[in-house]
């Protein structure tokens, strides 16, 4: 098939499994049309199945804000009848799905759009009146319309009323990225002692992630376990979560790492991963983490529940109970058959349930269905 993807090709979730999912679709021999403002930031492989075509905004005086929406649906229209794609698959309805409903009434070839809801488009835009029809409309037009979670499905069809199939896909990692390393000098040299326990947590550091909880949280289990708290990522919260590491006087027990590429490393000297945040559709960082055998606690909202199983593959928590979370923690930190079990069976149960093979399958034969239709 030939597939045309649109994301957002920054950092991010949506934008890691846009990539991933090309990378492996050009690995069966499809061929791939990375559509995008910029060079999608994990595409690091030189594959003649692989494309990128840059959208181009220019800025003219007239305008007060650049089209960017129209500049990617004309590349779009462009690329589709240029390379006669079948699919174009856009991550996020707004605004990528209009610029692809767009496209395909400027192109001539035919071609279906296949739309991967993440989140943020439902849970943030989709409360909001200007863009409610819009996403709505942006759903029906889609050939076929996929979200990352249950939740976000039950979520998409509350809040838009929307009366269309969405087919629940779930998140996936690479395998060769995400896996469990052995790298017994990592620990010491960022001044960690072999005994003490490390938490982890890795955002984009934007209010939803509540990161006053992640470091309340670890205030409490310092306390009892000797441990440190590896901050990893940058975002608007990260001046104020350094003043209240200050104000509580732990900032010897908390590195602040800023972004990081190697995850995989920091995740293979971790104990415990902490996430715990008021909105997420799927939490792709847990299921890195499950893969790099990690288990995470996590809030009961969104899409968390359905990535961990709790007491099973890691820990479910009410959002904002600070303290429950910190119970939580210092038993799994300080019962040894716990910590090993959980930790065993989040990576068996990222194996089994989001492994790479069975979610791009997944893709395709959606793909496949909307072609023989
Ligand atoms: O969570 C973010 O801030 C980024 C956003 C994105 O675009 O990557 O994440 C959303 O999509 C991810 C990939 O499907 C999900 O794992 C995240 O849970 C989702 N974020 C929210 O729902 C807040």
């Amino acid at each position: 098939m030939k597939i045309g993807i649109t994301c957002y090709p920054t950092v991010g979730g949506s934008g890691v499994i846009a990539t991933e999912l090309g990378m492996m679709l050009a690995k069966r021999g499809h061929e791939i049309h990375f559509i995008t403002s910029g060079l999608p930031f994990r595409l690091n492989q030189v594959n003649p199945y692989i494309y990128y075509h840059e959208v181009e905004v220019n800025q003219y005086p007239v305008f007060q804000y650049a089209p960017y929406d129209l500049a990617l649906a004309s590349k779009m229209a462009e690329v589709i009848d240029q390379y006669a794609l079948d699919i174009l698959h856009v991550h996020y309805a707004i605004p990528h799905a209009i610029s692809a409903i767009l496209a395909r009434d400027i192109a001539k070839h035919d071609v279906k759009i296949v739309t991967t809801l993440h989140g943020t488009d439902i849970t943030v835009l989709g409360v909001d009146q200007l863009f409610k029809k819009m996403i709505a409309y942006a759903i029906e037009k889609s050939d076929a319309v996929t979200a990352v979670s249950n939740r976000l499905k039950e979520q998409t069809i509350e809040l838009t009323q929307v009366n269309k199939d969405i087919a629940v896909i779930y998140n996936f990692i690479n395998e060769n990225v995400y896996y469990k390393k052995e790298l017994p000098n990592l620990k010491s040299q960022y001044g960690i002692k072999d005994e003490e326990k490390v938490l982890i947590h890795i955002s984009n550091f934007r209010k939803v992630k509540r990161i006053e909880d992640i470091i309340k949280t670890f205030y409490y289990v310092q306390k009892q376990v000797d441990s440190k708290l590896l901050l990893v990522g940058d975002g608007p919260e990260s001046t104020h979560a350094y003043q209240l590491v200050k104000e509580l006087k732990i900032e010897n027990n908390v590195l602040f790492l800023g972004k990081q590429k190697n995850i995989s490393d920091l995740l293979s000297i971790s104990d415990l991963h902490l996430l715990l945040s008021e909105k997420e559709s799927f939490g792709l960082v847990i299921l890195e983490a499950m893969a790099c055998h990690v288990p995470t606690i996590g809030t009961n909202i969104g899409g968390i529940p359905e990535v961990i199983k709790h007491n099973e593959s890691g820990l479910l928590v009410e959002v904002g109970a600070v303290e429950e979370a910190a119970k939580q923690a210092i038993d799994l930190l300080t019962n040894k058959e716990k910590l090993v079990r959980l930790s065993e069976q989040a990576y068996i149960r990222s194996q089994e349930y989001f492994h790479s093979d069975l979610i791009v399958n997944q893709y395709v034969n959606l793909y496949k269905s909307i072609l023989n239709r």
